[in-house]
């Protein structure tokens, strides 16, 4: 981005950048919001790009002494220091806040790819992913959009899906172990461990927080049905979003209950709503499973029945066909699924076949941090 003319305004608060290109609007920036992120090794660490000071040492009435545009950067002076500060252009543009308030509803992140049945699912083969920077930075890629992606032809051998999470954040350790096998068990502490079939869910809403991501790695499938479904929860709140924003608004201003208390010694419980979304709209979060929600008591005695039918409407979505993707997983395959986003669910299964699979919960800030590193 070029600028052709930057301006401060008389009383030094704002800046004004003006793009060479005449399409392409004005900018402003306050002088707090520049002093703040000045780029000057006393501000910022040349060697970490941490901050070194604190808003305490910007004087309350900072202001902008002088700006030009020189030897390609944006120069300013400020009233507390003697130092000119170059800022760069690009990183200005890429930065700027200058837009009105976008007011309510409800938004996805636009880096995103909402899917539904016909979608064009992200899939990598584990030896290319495991050993080809350009092939990992793509199915990364593919998986952040999605928050699905599928790699094939790996390992059977157990303990595989740490070194697949290994290759792109750090395991979360939690009451079902560092990871956990997923097979029918007597006595199973968790209905995953049966052979039942599985709502399409995500996994541990009863804990804060959720695990962020998961991988099921599978050894064995040769049991009679066990089929995988995952379906794009942000999908099924668009389309919610879109036939009744009143069960949307439900869902998201109060909050349901979920608990586990399958084993001894655990006893997790969370009060969180089954759509979340930030203080200015952008859903982050989606908590269902038939399995471990409790009794609501958070709803209004005037909501609680219109809760249930936005409740049962979101269901309804999430069990649609037209947004389910199924497979059935080989051994040596596996998904990772984004589990504030994508649900998964199984077919029930029965035989003589032996299924087994393993499952272990990723964090997610590792995969964007990765993907970021890797895309810069
Ligand atoms: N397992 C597989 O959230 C859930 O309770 C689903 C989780 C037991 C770790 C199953
Ligand atoms: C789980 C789960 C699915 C499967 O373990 O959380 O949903 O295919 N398992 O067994
Ligand atoms: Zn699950």
């Amino acid at each position: 981005m070029v600028f052709a003319q930057a301006e401060v305004d008389p009383s030094g608060q704002v800046v004004t950048l003006t793009p060479a290109d005449n399409n392409r609007a004005a900018v402003r920036f306050h002088a707090i919001w520049l002093r703040d992120n000045a780029p000057d090794p006393d501000t910022k660490s040349p060697s970490n790009g941490q901050r070194l000071i604190t808003l305490h040492d910007i004087p309350k009435d900072i202001a902008i002494t002088a700006v030009v545009i020189e030897d390609e950067q944006v120069k300013i002076k400020f009233n507390d220091r003697d130092l000119v500060v170059g800022y760069d252009p690009s990183w200005l543009a890429a930065h700027a806040y200058d837009r009105a308030n976008e007011g309510e509803g409800l938004w996805f992140n636009p880096g995103l790819t909402l899917w539904g049945a016909d979608a064009d699912m992200p899939e990598a083969d584990h030896d290319d992913v495991m050993g080809q920077d350009a092939a990992k930075r793509d199915w990364l890629d593919g998986l952040y959009r999605y928050g699905f992606a599928k790699l094939n032809n790996g390992p059977t051998e157990s303990g595989t899906l740490l070194k697949v999470a290994e290759a792109f954040g750090y395991v979360r350790e939690t009451n079902y172990g560092k990871w956990f096998e997923v097979r029918t068990e007597v006595n199973p502490v968790n209905l995953a461990y049966t052979g039942m079939g599985l709502q399409a869910h995500t996994d541990n809403p009863y804990r804060d927080p959720v695990p962020t991501m998961q991988i099921l790695y599978c050894l064995e499938n040769a049991a009679e049905g066990g089929d995988s479904i995952v379906v794009d929860g942000f999908a099924c709140i668009q389309r919610l979003m879109e036939e009744d924003p009143e069960a949307v608004r439900l869902l998201s201003q109060y909050c349901a209950r979920f608990g586990y208390h399958g084993s001894s010694g655990v006893a997790l419980q969370s009060r969180r709503p089954m759509i979340e979304a930030t203080p200015d709209g952008e859903v982050i979060c989606i908590r269902f499973n038939n399995r471990s929600s409790s009794a609501f008591t958070d709803i209004p005695f005037d909501d609680m029945a219109a809760y249930y039918q936005a409740y049962r409407r979101l269901g309804e979505l999430i069990d649609d066909p037209e947004m389910q993707v199924s497979f059935k997983l080989e051994p040596g395959q596996c998904f990772i699924v984004d589990n504030t986003r994508v649900l998964h669910a199984r077919k029930g299964y029965t035989g003589a076949g032996n299924r087994w699979l393993q499952g272990c919960y990723p964090d997610k800030d590792g995969l964007i941090s990765t993907l970021s590193s890797m895309r810069n």
